[in-house]
């Protein structure tokens, strides 16, 4: 199980940073688009030492979901590791426009870094290029910002390879025929939409042909929301086999739904979740397997490429390297991107050995 998503993880990495940079080359644009600022031409000095007293503040899509609960741990947790402080602001919905107050107020209290998870890429983007005009290092984690209004993405995982991997498992859960559905976070968000993208295409192998992607639903990282749209789903769609959630609202929502349904075993559930939502229903038979990354490493990972920014040992240009504490040495890939790495499968034979 592990080998059937891990293969193509290496390879495609390659192939999307090339695909999210729109061209193989590194042009004068690729690096003004890196932060507004020519970060290939500008000093870096890899040896200085991290600074001291960083304020660095974690603003994720919205507070009260336990995996940025997870992320913002493993975030700020760093931040103390380097001698700087670390804090979590954010809204408790979503929606798109909702993050733009917090960065003006981070603005205004003269942080050195923002690690955000963009919600819209485009929403924050104004407020965004204002912290970076006023030299705050602006590092985006799992949902992206519009690249010329970050200096970095920490990027969770390939998106080529999650968009096509969920496609292939609940293929093989489903006989690789029948209708499925998508249950997605909110709309604009950066992150599922890049997945989802990939998922279609991945549809259109012939390998798929007897299967049909019927909806695309929305729970907008509402547990209620994502409840209720997954009742909607298998009342508008009585032959659905499948649902990819590539959120963990969406997964834990529509587990519990089908858990206690008549669907429960025979409409197929995959898609991104963590294992301490998900362990009961893959222990009552409601779920096989999905994946996720290590959400603290995540946020591990961003606070200290926001610590090499503020302290002068990288600037974002693709090529440099920072030390990531625990997470060991980093390289940034085009468009600014740095890659956590490949995900894990969970299933009965390997989720009680994972605690987040
Ligand atoms: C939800 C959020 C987050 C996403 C995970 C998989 O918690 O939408 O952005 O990365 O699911």
């Amino acid at each position: 199980m592990k080998g059937f998503f891990s293969t193509a993880a290496v390879a495609s990495v390659a192939a999307v940073t090339l695909v999210a940079a729109g061209c193989g080359g590194t042009t004068k644009n690729d690096v003004e688009a890196q932060g507004g600022q020519p970060a290939n031409t500008a000093a870096a000095n890899p040896n200085a030492a991290i600074k001291q007293g960083l304020k660095i503040a974690f603003l994720p899509k919205q507070i009260n979901n336990p995996y940025f609960t997870i992320a913002d741990k493993g975030g700020t947790g760093a931040v103390s590791e380097f001698g700087g402080t670390g804090k979590e602001v954010g809204p408790s919905d979503a929606s798109a426009s909702s993050q733009v107050s917090y960065i003006n107020t981070l603005i205004q209290q003269r942080q050195d870094a923002i690690v955000i998870s963009c919600n819209d890429p485009n929403a924050v983007a104004p407020s965004l290029k204002q912290a970076m005009r006023q030299g705050i290092k602006v590092v985006t984690y799992d949902s992206d910002a519009a690249p010329d209004a970050r200096h970095l993405f920490i990027n969770q995982a390939s998106a080529e390879d999650l968009g096509r991997t969920e496609v292939q498992q609940i293929a093989k859960q489903i006989g690789h025929k029948g209708e499925i559905a998508i249950l997605s976070a909110t709309p604009n968000a950066t992150n599922q939409n890049s997945w989802i993208n990939f998922m279609k295409d991945e549809l259109t192998k012939p390998e798929y042909s007897g299967m049909k992607l019927v909806k695309i639903a929305y729970g907008n990282d509402d547990d209620q929301k994502s409840f209720t749209e997954t009742q909607g789903l298998l009342k508008s769609y009585p032959n659905l086999k499948g649902i990819i959630s590539p959120t963990t609202v969406g997964i834990a929502a529509a587990a519990r739904y089908l858990s206690g349904s008549k669907y429960k075993g025979k409409v197929k559930l995959t898609g991104l979740g963590t294992p301490n939502q998900m362990r009961k229903f893959v222990k009552d038979g409601t779920v096989e397997a999905f994946e996720l990354w290590n959400p603290a490493d995540l946020g591990y990972l961003g606070a200290y490429a926001a610590a090499a920014l503020s302290s002068g040992q990288i600037t974002g240009a693709a090529g440099q390297k920072f030390k990531a504490g625990k997470l060991g040495e980093k390289t940034i890939g085009q468009n600014g991107e740095v890659i956590l790495g490949p995900p894990t499968v969970f299933d009965k034979s390997n989720i009680d050995n994972f605690n987040f």
